[in-house]
């Protein structure tokens, strides 16, 4: 065995030479991997003794891309990436890629330059560039179009989906799938067979009768942008993924090469993939939790009581009968219990519609779910969650019964979004076993949990629930107690601007218009309206002091009744409401209001800013851990457009001095609603960024 460099070696396995990477955690390219997969494929094609080689990885997986740590870094050192493919491509010998876990962007780009690829049952491969807000820069848009043809290219390259082998198999992407455990092996015979045939050595450079089968079609690319223009909505990768296939179809193989890198280049220097490469890392940064180390025990979760099968709690429940996980749900009567499942079970049955579940998966997933009366039969559950309306009271009787009736370890949770949850845990003696689990509706769908540690939560309850929540499937950030935890706190100080530039000038189509374009999936007046403006609102009590009081006086209670802050035709479309800004208009007088023109570079200052500016509130409190936190709680749960990173993100991309120069203006025409938080004030004075204040 030779040591190419300290991640690569290479052996001989009879006449087969073997060329090994090991670079964990997932044998990224960085520069001491190309260099070793340069030399490595060098030394092997000069080796006699050789006759083929095979290219393989220890590990979780084969390459799963380029090192994403490099990007907006130093000039790459080491080998390129063309130099590797070019000495792969170019060896003598057959050069065979074969393929565990997952073989994705400059991995797959990597082994599409092999002669042949060869994957156990359980590897996927994918080009998943454009969620970092990129493209496959080596190649990979103008060789996968000319294996798997045209649309599937642009379904690959525009979603970054993993295809599972037996789909990469019918594709062709790879030759042939070998036993699970037996890729070395399955790996040698394979290229003993290729010797043996005797196979030419294609370069997949030179398959065009794909891409030749598109030529002047462009009928294929339009319907393609119409089919993704809803999701991709305000991002520039997918298009252009697009325009790089437009140009394998379009151009000669290496004109379409050099049309790729100056596309890449493009992409690559931008806002928009900076921001996406962060959000990439945030996510994993979240769940490291600084005084909880990943060896802190954790505790079994082998059985759930909910408490509460309304809307929240029925959403709950599916997340865990999803994982196999049996659910007790508690109600006070028969009716509501026989209606909470009832939803549940529609749930499902909407998705075996969509044929994301089969009948059987239904009836798996009912049959471990259980309803009762009695809050006694949760008492051998290893974790409770109370999702009952937002009463203190209630809440506390709750967590009593839960002290009385379980077992000594459960965990005791609360899906509270508002209440102090060191007051609900006060209701019982251990404290250390109250956690709060923030679900977001449709909790089924949703995939934010704000995981909310108590004063006395212990080690092991925050290990076991953040674990927990990774395996339903969720982002879980760890935030602590304070009104609206993270996410809807950051919330509030936006909805109080949106109100205010109401009544000095603004529309709420205005404004929603501003934050739509910004990024947002809605503005705050039409989430207002689809949520109803008659929430927790009643005719009796009315006194016409707020605006949505007039409103739901003049009977406008949202899209449910056809208006609300808009005016909605019987296809639901909305449009702007000349009664609302007459209502508007005169509310604004009554209140001694004087209106003006408010351009929407201040709407959008003015909603965005206090977010940032509450964030940094939250950091120097010690409510999140990290900024980052703060943005993955935003993009999973508010829908902030993972392309400008986040709040946190944004605030230093567009420059925290001018967040703060902006907010002390605001402050001196509109009060201290705008009185920047003094870790801004530190953070622009001493020149420092989040990572550098420790946040
Ligand atoms: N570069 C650097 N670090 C990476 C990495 C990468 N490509 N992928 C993962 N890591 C780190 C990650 O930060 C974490 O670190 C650890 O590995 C485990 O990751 C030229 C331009 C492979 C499916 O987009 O999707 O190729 O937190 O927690 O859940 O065209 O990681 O432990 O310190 O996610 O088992 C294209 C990105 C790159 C794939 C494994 N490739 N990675 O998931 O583990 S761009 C990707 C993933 C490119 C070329 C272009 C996943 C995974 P730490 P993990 P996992």
């Amino acid at each position: 065995m030779t040591a190419i460099n300290e991640v690569t070696d290479l052996r001989l396995e009879s006449d087969i030479a073997v060329l090994t990477l090991d670079s964990p955690p997932v044998n990224a390219l960085s520069a001491n991997v190309r260099s070793g997969l340069f030399d490595g494929i060098q030394a092997a094609d000069a080796n006699d003794d050789a006759r083929a080689i095979v290219l393989i990885c220890e590990g979780r997986t084969f390459i799963a891309g380029a090192d994403i740590t490099e990007f907006g870094g130093k000039a790459a050192a080491g080998a390129s990436l063309t130099d590797v493919q070019a000495a792969m491509q170019n060896a003598k010998k057959p050069v065979i890629a074969a393929i565990h876990g997952t073989a994705l962007g400059g991995g797959l780009e990597v082994a599409l330059c092999a002669h042949f690829r060869i994957a156990i049952p359980s590897a996927r491969c994918g080009l998943p560039e454009v969620n970092l807000g990129l493209l496959p820069g080596a190649g990979g848009t103008q060789r996968l179009p000319r294996i798997v043809g045209v649309e599937t290219a642009l379904a690959m390259v525009t979603s970054g989906r993993h295809v599972p082998a037996a789909e990469c198999l019918e594709l062709g992407l790879i030759d042939e799938i070998v036993d699970e455990g037996e890729l070395l092996d399955g790996a040698i015979s394979f290229a003993k067979k290729v010797l043996a045939e005797d196979r030419p050595l294609r370069k997949v450079d030179e398959f065009n009768d794909k891409v030749e089968a598109a030529r002047g079609k462009p009928e294929i690319f339009e319907a393609f942008r119409a089919s993704i223009a809803r999701k991709t909505r305000g991002f520039l990768a997918p298009e252009y993924n697009i325009r790089c296939i437009e140009a394998a179809v379009n151009e000669p193989f290496d004109e379409g090469l050099r049309t790729e890198g100056r596309l890449f280049r493009e992409l690559v220097t931008g806002e928009q993939s900076a921001a996406q490469r962060y959000s990439f890392f945030a996510e994993r940064e979240v769940w490291k939790v600084p005084d909880v180390p990943r060896d802190t025990p954790q505790l079994p979760i082998q059985t759930v009581g909910i408490v509460g099968a309304g809307t929240m709690g029925g959403g709950i429940a599916m997340n865990f009968a999803n994982i196999g996980i049996p659910v007790t749900l508690i109600e006070q009567n028969q009716e509501a219990l026989d209606r909470g499942l009832g939803v549940v079970r529609a749930n499902y049955e909407r998705s075996a519609k969509r044929g994301r579940l089969t009948s059987e998966d239904v009836e798996v997933r009912m049959g471990l779910l259980t309803g009762s009366l009695s809050i006694d039969d949760l008492a051998e559950c290893d974790l409770v969650i109370e999702a009952v309306f937002e009463n203190m009271g209630v809440k506390k009787k709750i967590f009593a019964d839960f002290d009385r009736v379980m077992k000594p370890g459960a965990i005791l949770a609360t899906n509270t979004s508002a209440l102090d949850i060191d007051e609900i845990a006060s209701a019982t003696k251990r404290p250390e076993s109250v956690i709060g689990l923030h679900f977001f509706s449709p909790a089924n769908v949703m995939r934010l949990v704000e995981v909310v540690r108590a004063d006395h939560t212990s080690k092991e309850v925050i290990a076991t629930s953040m674990a927990l929540a990774k395996r339903i499937g969720k982002m879980a950030a760890l935030v602590g107690v304070c009104p609206g935890f993270v996410g809807n706190r950051i919330l509030a100080p936006r909805q109080a601007q949106a109100n205010a530039l109401l009544l000095e000038g603004a529309m709420p189509w205005d404004i929603d218009r501003v934050l739509f374009d910004f990024g947002l999936p809605m503005g705050p007046f039409a989430m207002s309206d689809l949520a109803g403006l008659d929430i927790g609102w009643s005719k009796e009590t009315s006194k016409g002091e707020t605006l949505r009081d007039v409103l739901c006086e003049m009977d406008r209670r949202g899209q449910k009744n056809g208006k609300g802050f808009y005016d909605y035709g019987d296809d639901r479309s909305a449009s702007p409401s000349p009664e609302v800004e007459k209502i508007i208009r005169d509310f604004a007088a009554r209140s001694g209001k004087e209106t003006r023109e408010i351009s929407d570079e201040e709407i959008l200052e003015r909603c965005v800013y206090p977010m940032i500016n509450e964030g940094f509130e939250i950091l120097a409190e010690g409510k999140a851990i990290r900024a980052s936190d703060i943005d993955v709680i935003w993009v999973n749960g508010y829908g902030w457009p993972v392309y400008r990173g986040g709040p946190m993100f944004y605030g230093e991309q567009i420059g925290l001095d001018r967040v703060l120069e902006r907010l002390r203006a605001f402050q001196k025409t509109h009060g201290d609603a705008f009185a920047p938080a003094s870790l801004l004030e530190q953070a622009v004075t001493e020149g420092k960024n989040y990572r550098d204040l420790g946040y």
